[in-house]
């Protein structure tokens, strides 16, 4: 079994439902399970300012699938749920990526582990902070990377890690 952390976001239609729902998704496959979810967040957009403010969060998935299996498992859901994607950095529907997996360090076309700018945005360190403050990523945990982020703007949406059950 393996350990991975996923970053969540979107910033078109219901981004919150759309997590929620590519949650339920992972975890009902047999090769996944959901293990700890952050809180939901609401940020500013980050790289391509003059867009809608975000919905973001992490999660830590037990799998027994590989990297690159992992991602085609995200990508499967984005694909599945329709996702709109016009240009980089731009606006989406929802947009699932790998963050770290194992203690790995792969930096190929395919798969950069850790994701490449994870430890400079708050967007993801903050939530990822919520579970995983002492995971180690690229040589310093999550906690001392979150010291140096920039945090503006960033506000908790969801003060629980509950927010993706489906209530019925
Ligand atoms: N994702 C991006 C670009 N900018 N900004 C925020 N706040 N949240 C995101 O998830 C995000 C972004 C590209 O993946
Ligand atoms: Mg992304
Ligand atoms: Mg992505």
């Amino acid at each position: 079994m393996h350990e991975a952390t996923l970053g969540l976001g979107g910033n078109i239609g219901d981004p919150a439902a759309s997590m929620a729902r590519a949650l339920t998704l992972l975890d009902a496959r047999e090769d996944c399970a959901v293990t700890a979810v952050s809180q939901l967040y609401r940020t500013p957009p980050w790289g391509k300012t003059d867009q809608a403010w975000f919905f973001n969060a992490c999660a830590q998935v037990q799998t027994s699938l590989s990297p690159e299996e992992l991602l085609e498992a995200c990508l499967s859901i984005e694909r599945q749920m329709k996702r709109e994607r016009l240009e980089r950095w731009g606006p989406r529907t929802i947009d699932i990526d790998v963050l770290t997996f194992d203690d790995l360090a792969q930096h190929t076309e395919t798969l950069q582990i850790p994701h490449p700018r994870m430890t400079e945005r708050g967007f993801v360190l903050m939530p990822l902070a919520d579970f995983a403050p002492g995971l180690v990523v690229s040589g310093r945990p999550v906690r001392e990377w979150l010291k140096h982020a920039d945090l503006t703007g960033i506000e908790v949406a969801a003060a629980d890690s509950r927010w993706w059950r489906r209530r019925d």
